[in-house]
């Protein structure tokens, strides 16, 4: 057997490997989860690097935990590279029998690469110093004169898993959650926007278990574990490619302009039949027809391709555009990061991918072309299945079942859900949700409306239960009476679609 068949931690390893999660957990105490935080851009890379079944299967499977796996992945690959720089470093100070050679060594070429990396002082600032401490204190505790039956080397190891574990300790307190919610109404809220707001607090289903009318958590759908950042004051929107003049708006600019606010559900092409991708909140932007009218596009295809700060790209009909905002407030507050802080897109009744969030630009172009999720294999550019999901499920004090959900049909309209509680051979109606005013603040013609509702409603339906186990179906009809379609399909590629069902026991 060679030496290598078997390989054998030593102490130095141990050490090199705990300098490694230092770092990683010390950029991370500088900067929390930023584009600049060592893993973000090995994550990234990972991301766009995956192909396009994996990321699918993950979607479908894992849902957002595929995401954060990935971004484990990434960060054990920044404690590796750091590791063997470290255990680089140390044989280099053995050699020069010098105990400040690693830790200044190691140090110093984290800190080179963690800033080609990050282009961040600070991140790769934490990483630096989370290795040479981790390193340098090793060192000190090895070299302390001997005191009881612990050898140099396990006072080294337990020196440097202390500090890794010390600088995880500083790391959650210095990146403790302060995030806002958002669904509260903001004190500075506009009369408007409050009005909006309490009206669907108050139409709100009193339905145990059933999310409100504008939603307490918004889901949230990336290509990357770590939203972009990016500085208002420094964003600007451009109107591209095939049009009689590219123009480009500032954040100041965008929001001098007329404004609307309205409600708008949104829903992910990737989520499961009875999923909990699907969302609603009040908007507040300007619509996009006013800066598409201002450039004057003239395209061969009728397609755009929308950009973002964070890579992200879709293509679609230009046409989809027509009723669509670029929202900068969510709620009555400046749109958060996790949204698309400063400003995003919002096309009624299209899958949420379109929504493109963080935008930059509006490329018309001449020749169509894929999207970055057409490009791996999903097809969610047109508008949305018609749902009702079953969501709350109670018994009430006089023993009957209620069950209750949101329904969602794009700008098509929900009209009616009805309740099967015999798996679908006789139906009755679930009661409604009164419809959300579409649109506050419309600067535009009195009795114009920029386009049809593209909101939810919630329904809730209450029974007395047959002996025994049953099946509850709920199914949406659409404004025009359309029944939505029974057959169920799986969301790879083009959405779940389909009638939620349920056991009652
Ligand atoms: N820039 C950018 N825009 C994006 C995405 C993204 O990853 N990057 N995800 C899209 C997808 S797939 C969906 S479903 C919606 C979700 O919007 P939300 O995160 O605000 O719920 O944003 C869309 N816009
Ligand atoms: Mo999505």
């Amino acid at each position: 057997m060679t030496r290598f068949a078997r390989f054998r931690p030593s102490a130095d390893d141990a050490v090199a490997l705990f300098a490694g999660v230092a770092a990683v957990v010390g950029s991370f105490a500088a900067v929390g989860f930023a584009p600049s935080f060592v893993a973000s851009p090995i994550e990234r890379w990972l991301a766009r690097r995956m192909p396009g079944a994996v990321v699918s299967l993950a979607i479908q499977f894992l849902g957002s935990l595929g995401q954060q796996l990935n971004l484990v992945a990434a960060a054990l690959v920044a404690v590796c590279v750091v590791a063997a720089v470290a255990r680089v470093a140390g044989t280099l100070g053995d050699r020069l029998a010098n105990r400040a050679v690693g830790p200044v060594v190691a140090g110093g070429v984290v800190f080179g690469v963690a800033t080609l990396l990050t282009g961040s002082v600070p991140s790769s600032g934490g990483a630096a110093v989370g290795t040479a401490l981790t390193l340098g204190l090793a060192g000190l505790s090895g070299s302390l004169p001997a005191r009881g039956a612990t050898s140099p080397d396990r006072r080294r190891v337990l020196a440097s898993l202390g500090t890794a574990a010390g600088l995880g300790v500083v790391a959650t307190v210095l990146t403790d959650d302060t995030s806002q919610p958002t669904a509260t109404i903001p004190d500075d809220a506009s009369p408007a926007v409050r009005e909006a707001l309490e009206a669907a607090a108050d139409q709100s289903l009193a339905v145990d278990g059933l999310e409100p009318l504008v939603s307490d958590e918004f889901f949230s759908v990336d290509i990357n574990a770590v939203d972009p950042e990016v500085d208002a004051t420094q964003w600007s929107l451009s109107v591209t490619g095939s049009v009689e003049e590219e123009i480009t708006v500032d954040y100041e600019q965008l929001r001098s302009m007329d404004a609307r606010t309205e409600f708008h559900t949104l829903r992910c092409v990737g989520e499961s039949l009875n999923g909990t991708k699907m969302d609603n909140a009040l908007w507040t932007g300007v619509p996009v027809r006013t800066l598409l009218d201002r450039a004057g596009p003239d395209s061969d295809c009728d397609c755009v391709r929308v950009h973002a700060a964070d890579d992200y790209y879709q293509v679609f009909p230009i046409d989809a555009l027509n009723g669509a905002m670029l929202a900068y407030r969510m709620n009555g507050r400046p749109l958060p990061q996790g949204h698309g802080y400063p400003a995003r897109a919002l096309v009624p009744g299209h899958w949420g991918e379109i929504n493109v969030k963080w935008i930059t630009e509006i490329e018309v172009i001449d020749r169509d072309a894929e999207g970055y999720w057409e490009e791996r294999g999903w097809h969610g550019t047109g508008p949305v299945e018609t749902v009702a999901k079953i969501h709350a499920q109670n018994t009430l004090p006089d023993g009957r079942v209620q069950v209750g959900g949101h329904a969602y049909a794009g700008t098509r309209g929900v009209s009616a859900v009805e309740v099967s509680t015999d798996g679908g051979d006789s139906w009755s109606e679930a009661r409604l949700s009164d419809p959300l005013v579409e649109s506050v603040d419309w600067a535009g013609e009195p009795g114009e409306t920029p386009h049809a509702p593209d909101v939810w409603r919630q329904w809730a339906f209450e029974y007395e239960p047959p002996a025994g186990e049953h099946e509850v179906v709920a199914r949406a009809i659409e404004a025009d009476g359309t029944v939505q379609p029974e057959t169920e399909r799986e969301a790879f590629p083009h959405g779940p679609s389909g009638w939620v069902s349920r056991t009652v026991e």
